[in-house]
């Protein structure tokens, strides 16, 4: 399983394509929609959410609803190409709103001198976090082949800033609250104060980041592998979640706290009645480098977003004088949204796990797999 991505963020449209999906896998294009509305709400987004009404189109590799089995290409419009058209057209494009002066923090000046690009604009407008709005499509589809076996995915928002939620998640209701919090907490009151702090973050002409926390939950034992370094699931997870814009930090399970406390209190002891499973789970689902059974937990930490409404100082580019950074219209706080393109990316690189133990060209064969699998290990 694999896909490549395409598109500027003031381009035409964003483009994905997705190679691996077996057929026969029942496709809602609802789930991939709402996923992608989802990553557009939270309180702290800019003026462009206002504009964009993010919805997927599939072009190819569906048919009546059904994988086909050949490549997926999915389309996402850029509304705001319409106020762009005459700046980032591929034919002929004006330099009207060109960049010299690199923001702190985004990948404007490095990517300048990588790409030999004088206008910083050309590495901005494929660096910026727009492009997640392909990689969550990705993950609703693909999580779509995992629904059949009971995989399912649920995050969180753990912390803005300084306002942290520590609510437990494994409450009853907490992702029912969580769903409708403006911050994607499960606590209220917290919710409260982190919508507080982001209004005081935006007054101050700051930008504000956070750990947002995906939870997998029916993942069988055995996804990922220990024999071999780039099997391993949480390495494969690692580098999934760290590919996402703005991401600094990933932990798996326990995390960094591991470090902290000695191995009685760390490793996950084994019961056994019907089956084997752990009486804690601070390895966060993941031993060895393969699904133990357990809900598989990550957690992710975003830095604030680099564009600041009070600019840090730069260099301008052409004739190197002291500047303000370029002020690009941008989100005080996306954090919530990073949530859902963790969990995208979890999803896929938990369906690519997952098609590779249950390796079938059809859904019936990695059903059949699965199930000769999952009746051999329930007797081991
Ligand atoms: C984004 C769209 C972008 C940014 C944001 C993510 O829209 P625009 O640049 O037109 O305001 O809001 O990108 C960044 C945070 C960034 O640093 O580039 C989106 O669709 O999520």
């Amino acid at each position: 399983l694999r896909y490549f991505t395409a598109g500027e963020t003031h381009g035409k449209c964003l483009t994905v394509i997705i190679e691996g999906m077996p057929s026969g896998v029942e496709i809602s294009l609802d789930e991939i929609n709402e996923q992608l509305a989802k990553r557009q709400q939270g309180y702290g987004r800019g003026g462009r959410m206002k504009i964009e009404k993010d919805t997927a189109e599939i072009l190819s590799g569906v048919r009546g609803g059904v994988t086909l089995g050949s490549p997926i290409a999915i389309k996402i419009e850029n509304r705001d190409w319409a106020n762009w058209e005459s700046i980032m057209g591929t034919e002929t494009a004006n330099n009207e709103k060109s960049v010299e002066c690199p923001r702190p923090g985004h990948a404007d000046l490095t990517g300048g001198m990588k790409y030999n690009h004088r206008d910083l604009r050309n590495v901005l407008e494929r660096a910026s976090a727009r492009e997640t709005a392909a990689r969550v499509a990705v993950g609703a589809l693909v999580r779509q082949v995992l629904k059949p076996f009971g995989i399912e995915f649920l995050s969180h928002v753990k912390r803005i800033g300084e306002v942290e939620d520590t609510a437990d998640f494994t409450a009853a209701d907490f992702f029912e609250k969580v769903k409708n919090s403006p911050v994607g907490f499960g606590d209220e009151n917290a919710a409260q104060k982190a919508m507080e702090y982001i209004d005081k973050i935006k007054a101050s002409g700051e930008s504000v980041g956070g750990i947002v926390e995906t939870i997998v939950k029916g993942v069988p034992a055995g996804l990922g592998s220990y024999v071999h370094y780039d099997r391993k699931l949480d390495a494969n997870l690692a580098f999934g979640v760290m590919s996402v814009q703005a991401i600094k930090g990933v932990e798996i399970g326990m995390g960094f706290g591991v470090s902290e406390i000695p191995g009685s209190k760390v490793h996950d002891e084994i019961e056994y009645s019907d089956d084997f499973h752990r009486l804690t789970n601070n390895a966060g689902g993941i031993e060895g480098g393969m699904s133990n059974g357990e809900p598989i937990i990550v957690k992710a930490a975003m830095k604030p977003i680099p564009t600041l409404y009070n600019p840090l100082r730069t260099v301008n580019i052409d004739d190197k004088s002291e500047h303000k950074a370029t002020v690009e219209r941008s989100d005080v706080c996306a954090v919530p949204a990073c949530s859902v393109v963790v969990e995208a990316v979890i999803a896929f690189e938990i369906a690519k796990a997952f098609l590779d133990k249950f390796s079938g060209d059809c859904m019936a064969d990695v059903k059949a797999y699965y199930d000769v699998y999952m009746n051999r290990i329930k007797n081991f």
